[in-house]
């Protein structure tokens, strides 16, 4: 495929239609799967009930394409208010007069017929918001995000499986525990990408120190001999914050984690199993990554380097779009699309390492970093402040590379998530960085 820089008119429209209609095959997937009980009531305080997220889906794709980008008459401006995420916390909505199943899919069937109009006559280029599709992408996006949410709302219900997916690929080698990646600048964030969201822009340089990274996500037997050591009950691992985090939640293993005797087991989706020594943990918090890195005698990665890692390559000095190269993940790079319900061990994705040789950067779980979330030197609001820049500060940590839960539209090595440093029910692991000392790089 080629890159969205370089596609004519018609390659984007064709592009576009594509994508929303994936995106669409995947929010029906996941609404499709529940009972109208278990579309509008609760999973947990932390979610929305599954036919907000759809109906929220369709009044953004209004918003965006159907008045702004197409001038067309509202379908539901009596709705608006309802599905304005900034209006009503989640732990509310389900008290609020929504929408039922049957009218939410009403209309969010009518908005994508609008849609298909507005893309049909609309030109794509003259005014930035459409300029190579943007307007659509971002649409595209947003659906996929939230349908990664309504995954993770899954994963909190409790009852029958309901989702089925084949299991992920075999793990295999992966070399050395860790890599050095060289000091000096490398280019940071994007400015050509035509998809990027604000935050990702622009391109920049970014400058390291050499520091080894860990060549894989930490893995659940890793973490395993954590726990084991006793590290949840040591307060020499923790910060100041996470200690008391760790303590008033009363956390004593990453989230859906259960003990029998000397076996841990974990759910998932539904199913208990025992746990796959080799897949990297998931649904751990900020506090839990960092105490695990301080345990191990290293730290997180920066936001900075994590991004090095996954896009410098060395032997041109060029920054990637994926740790492979430019191409579009293929089911051989990496574990994305909700094509599995875990991630895939450790190895399993040999086609997707970085030319410095680090695996499974994109895919399988997001990787917490050190680094809170900010606007990069010369951000810009594009096109609207609460997408980003409303949570600029120092309570949003930033997770990179996407999980096995989220879509290739809405993942690649500039896209940054957030999320504050307690939560645990989004798809979330991590891999560790050192320093490199004098002696090492002798
Ligand atoms: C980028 C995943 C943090 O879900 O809060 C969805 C994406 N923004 N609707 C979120 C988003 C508006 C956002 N994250
Ligand atoms: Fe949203």
């Amino acid at each position: 495929m080629t890159s969205q820089f370089t596609r004519g008119t018609e390659q984007v429209r064709d592009h576009v239609a594509a994508q929303l209609e994936r995106a669409r095959q995947r929010s029906k997937l996941l609404t499709d799967a529940v009972d109208d009980h278990d579309l509008v009531r609760q999973h947990s305080k932390l979610m929305s009930p599954l036919v907000w997220d759809l109906a929220h889906i369709g009044n953004q794709e209004e918003l965006w394409l159907v008045r702004d980008v197409g001038g067309r008459e509202p379908v539901r401006q009596d709705i608006d208010e309802l599905y304005d995420a900034f209006k009503h916390a989640r732990a509310v909505r389900p008290e609020l007069p929504l929408l039922g199943p049957a009218e939410a899919r009403r209309y969010v069937s009518q908005v994508r017929e609008k849609v298909f109009d507005v893309l049909e006559t609309s030109p794509l280029e003259g005014r930035r918001l459409v300029d190579g599709g943007f307007a659509f992408g971002m649409i595209v996006q947003h659906e996929q995000q939230h349908d990664e949410t309504m995954l993770a709302t899954h994963q909190l219900r409790v009852g029958p499986p309901v989702l089925d997916a084949p299991p992920p690929p075999r793990g295999g080698p992966v070399g050395p525990a860790e890599v050095l990646v060289p000091g000096g600048p490398f280019t940071m964030g994007t400015s050509t990408e035509a998809w990027a969201l604000d935050n990702e822009r622009p391109a920049h340089q970014a400058f390291t120190d050499p520091f080894f990274i860990d060549t894989t996500p930490v893995t659940n037997r890793a973490y395993a001999e954590f726990i084991a050591a006793g590290g949840y009950t040591d307060p020499r691992w923790w910060s100041e914050a996470g200690w008391a985090h760790v303590q008033k939640a009363g956390l004593v293993a990453p989230r859906f984690w259960e003990r029998d005797g000397d076996q841990w087991y974990r759910t998932a989706f539904g199913v208990t199993a025992p746990l796959d020594p080799d897949q990297p943990v998931v649904h751990v918090c900020y506090y839990e990554a960092e105490a695990y890195a301080k345990w191990a005698g290293k730290r997180l990665p920066t936001e900075v380097e994590w991004e090095k890692a996954a896009r410098f390559d060395p032997a041109t000095g060029r920054s990637r779009r994926y740790p492979w190269g430019d191409e579009e993940p293929t089911e051989a790079h990496a574990n994305l699309n909700q094509r599995h319900l875990s991630p895939a061990p450790v190895g399993a994705y040999p086609a997707g390492v970085s030319p410095l040789g680090v695996h499974q950067l994109i895919g399988d779980v997001w990787e917490w970093t050190s680094s809170d979330f900010h606007g990069y030197t010369g951000f810009e609001v594009f096109p609207y402040a609460e997408y980003s820049q409303v949570f600029f500060g120092p309570d949003y940590k930033v997770l990179r590379g996407g999980s096995f839960g989220s879509d290739q539209a809405a993942v690649r090595s500039t896209f940054r998530n957030w999320d504050y440093p307690i939560r645990r029910q989004i798809f979330a692991g991590f891999r560790c960085a050192r320093d490199a000392s004098p002696e090492e790089l002798a």
